[in-house]
């Protein structure tokens, strides 16, 4: 897949780049990041890419023409794909928008910075807009690199383990069970009994039925989407949480 990515501060997306699985993907060729300064497309002597906003006000606003010329130059290096722009007024980021990514060959994500990009290059040049969510960064180029990073690992073949992608948090929409390792004991506290038990079956069910229990106390608005089989719904009414979780989930009577 490859990312086009337009901001006045390339020099940020360095380090995240160029660690961890993101540098693996990179250097195996599962993903290429073209880093564009927009200042290189600005047309005066101090390389301007912002000005005051028409009809006054407070902040500064990105210029059209340098976004649009960036743009153009990365049509012109081969990327036909989405643009879409970063801003707090785009529509919600969620996995499913990262699976939704994921599909697609390239993006070109345009990085906003001051109080927003000029109307009519908005309009004019950008496909999507996306906000990754309801609070105040000063820019767009960490909310282009969480998108990068979480579309990244959906991509075949740049998680190790080809399950791993699909088989987490959001996918099933349940939060992950408490996990413990070595040693067996930690300042006095223990692991649970079951963990050490070797019965993979008794594993099993007990990390589902501490996963719901974790959901429900913490992220109840989660199990809206989660629907279980009926092996699922015996072991929680056996634990007695079957009243709970009918509270939020979307099953309906003749599944439980
Ligand atoms: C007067 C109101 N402005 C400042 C508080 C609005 C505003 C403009 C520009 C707020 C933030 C920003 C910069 N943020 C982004 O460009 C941004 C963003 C975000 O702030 N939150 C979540 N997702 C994103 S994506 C881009």
């Amino acid at each position: 897949m490859l990312f086009d990515v337009l901001t006045i501060f390339p020099d940020l997306f360095r380090s995240p780049l160029e660690e961890g699985i993101l540098r693996k993907a990179r250097e195996e060729g599962k993903i290429r990041i073209r880093l564009t300064d927009i200042r290189d497309f600005a047309d005066d002597r101090h390389a301007t890419t912002d000005d005051r906003p028409f009809g006054g006000g407070e902040g500064m606003v990105m210029k059209p023409e340098p976004l649009a010329a960036a743009v153009e130059k990365v049509r012109e290096d081969g990327n036909a794909g989405r643009v879409i722009l970063l801003t707090p007024q785009g529509r919600r980021y969620t996995q499913d928008v990262a699976r939704e990514l994921a599909a697609e060959e390239s993006l070109v994500l345009v990085c906003g910075r001051y109080e927003g990009v000029d109307e009519r290059f908005r309009a004019s040049f950008c496909d999507d807009e996306i906000s990754i969510g309801d609070y105040i960064l000063t820019g767009g180029e960490l909310a282009a690199m969480v998108l990068i990073d979480s579309v990244s690992r959906l991509l075949p073949g740049v998680l190790g383990c080809p399950d791993s992608a699909g088989k987490d948090t959001f996918s099933r929409s349940l939060l992950k069970h408490a996990q413990y390792t070595r040693p067996r004991e930690f300042r006095g506290i223990g692991v649970p009994e079951v963990l050490l038990s070797g019965d993979h079956g008794e594993i099993e069910r007990y990390r589902f039925i501490e996963a719901v229990r974790r959901t429900i106390e913490r992220r109840p608005d989660l199990l809206a989407r989660e629907r279980f089989s009926r092996e699922e719904w015996r072991l929680l009414k056996k634990q007695g949480m079957a009243g709970a979780v009918s509270a939020v989930t979307a099953d309906s009577d003749d599944e439980r």
